[in-house]
């Protein structure tokens, strides 16, 4: 199963097929890495996102990239933290496996992923990074086992969180 993980800017990540938006239900844009893709992708992003009515917390819908050097951007929705009480840990597994069951769909080869949830939307990262290692896990074994993943960190925090979660995941 290919997972790997780096530090970087998703919106560089020229050498994978789709890259994942960590957006908000509106799909409009926002800030984070939201706003970085809708600025390197340009104007005709948002306005295919204006088409698609919005997207459920842990659903994902695809658009074209165009600017940005891959192909596809998938839109997911994480949830926003709210103690842990409120099913945020399924809706963010779900996210991770809508992601890949839609481009298993549409035979998408490789995925770049940010770290959903872990900015504004304040998941604590320990625990976010666990269910992202896990459930992108999961799924590609159920339906896309050909599918490379890769994680684009943004800084060292959150790559060593990863990293660890990787680590912990491989010796189960
Ligand atoms: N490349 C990779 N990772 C990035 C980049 C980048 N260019 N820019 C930021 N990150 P966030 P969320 C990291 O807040 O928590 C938006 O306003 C960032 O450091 O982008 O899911 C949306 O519109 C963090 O580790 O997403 C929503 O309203 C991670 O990406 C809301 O934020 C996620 O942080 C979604 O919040």
């Amino acid at each position: 199963m290919s997972i790997e993980i780096v530090k970087g800017d998703l919106t560089r990540q020229g050498d994978v097929e789709a890259i994942v938006n960590a957006a908000n239900r509106s799909l409009l844009g926002g800030g984070g890495v939201d706003g970085a893709i809708h600025r390197a992708a340009g104007p005709e992003l948002l306005a295919e996102c204006r088409t698609l009515n919005g997207c459920a917390t842990g659903e994902a819908k695809l658009t074209g990239a165009y600017r940005l050097p891959c192909r596809y951007v998938i839109h997911t929705v994480g949830p926003i933290w709210q103690g842990g009480g409120h099913g945020e840990a399924e809706l963010l597994a779900k996210c991770y496996q809508s992601c890949i069951r839609l481009a298993s769909e549409h035979g998408i080869p490789s995925v770049a992923f940010p770290s959903i949830s872990t900015g504004a939307y304040r998941y604590p990262l320990e625990q976010a990074a666990a269910i992202a290692v896990g459930a992108v896990k999961d799924a590609m074994a159920q339906c896309a086992p050909e599918l490379k993943v890769r994680f684009v960190l943004f800084d060292d925090r959150t790559y060593d969180a990863y990293r660890r979660a990787l680590d912990s995941c491989r010796k189960d």
